[in-house]
């Protein structure tokens, strides 16, 4: 059998403002495909694991300052140095379920509405990873996510500024995205998201090709 005839797996991705519950949404998601026997990955950005990781992990629990065009370009080359990898799991015919990615990172850095640091700048250093083949928004406003448990004390975790994250992503967004209301129950949404998934699995098994982030 050549290399391809292997199955590929897809790229289901999570994204929206702290606590709409993404991180339950991709262990739960996980899970349900893993008793179904499909191989599934949960993966998450930043991974703190690495060296470059690391320095953001310094960063977002506010252990050192940085310059935000650096920490924006450490969050961005976090994606690349993992991106062989993804690559090579997907192609193996794995699913990997991905708690944030490129989007919060130009969500976010350009929620600092500093100078230079626009959509369009933040967007260019993620240009051409690997493209989610399903990006599964949980849309919550960011007063109802403050009614919810979880926030710690890290950098970014501010009501004003997760405003401005949101009206980012609303100004990222496209059709190609799958809505789902986040004051539903998780089961609810564990429900949805796993169709939004097997559809999406279905898709990359007949063949369909990775796409590249932001074309
Ligand atoms: P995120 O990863 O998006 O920041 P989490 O998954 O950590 O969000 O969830 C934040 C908090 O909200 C947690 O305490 C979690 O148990 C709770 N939570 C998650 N989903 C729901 C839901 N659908 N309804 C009510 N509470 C939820
Ligand atoms: P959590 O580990 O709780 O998800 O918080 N972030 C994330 C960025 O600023 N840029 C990025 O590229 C990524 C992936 C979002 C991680 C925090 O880091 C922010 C919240
Ligand atoms: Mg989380």
């Amino acid at each position: 059998l050549s290399s391809g005839n292997i199955r590929r797996g897809a790229f289901i991705l999570f994204e929206g403002v702290d606590r709409c519950g993404k991180s339950t949404q991709c262990k739960l998601l996980v899970q349900s495909l893993q008793s179904r026997g499909i191989e599934a990955e949960l993966w998450r950005y930043p991974d703190r694991t690495t060296a470059i990781g690391q320095m953001i992990d310094k960063y977002l629990q506010s252990k050192e300052d940085m310059n935000d065009a650096a920490i924006h370009l450490l969050f961005s080359a976090n994606r690349w140095e993992k991106r062989d990898l993804m690559l090579d799991k997907i192609n193996s015919g794995v699913t990997l379920v991905i708690d944030r990615y490129g989007h919060s990172g130009t969500a976010f850095t350009a929620a600092k509405n500093v100078p230079n640091l626009d959509l369009a700048w933040c967007k260019s250093t993620d240009a051409g990873l690997p493209a989610p083949d399903a990006l599964i928004y949980l849309q919550m406003p960011v007063e109802e996510t403050l009614k919810r448990a979880g926030f710690g004390g890290e950098r970014y975790e501010k009501t004003e500024f997760q405003k401005e994250v949101l009206k980012n992503y609303e100004k990222l967004s496209n059709d190609s995205w799958n809505y789902l209301d986040a004051s539903k129950s998780i089961e609810d949404l564990q429900e949805e998201a796993l169709k939004i998934a097997l559809d999406a699995i279905e898709e990359c098994k007949k063949g369909k090709a990775m796409g590249k982030l932001w074309d």
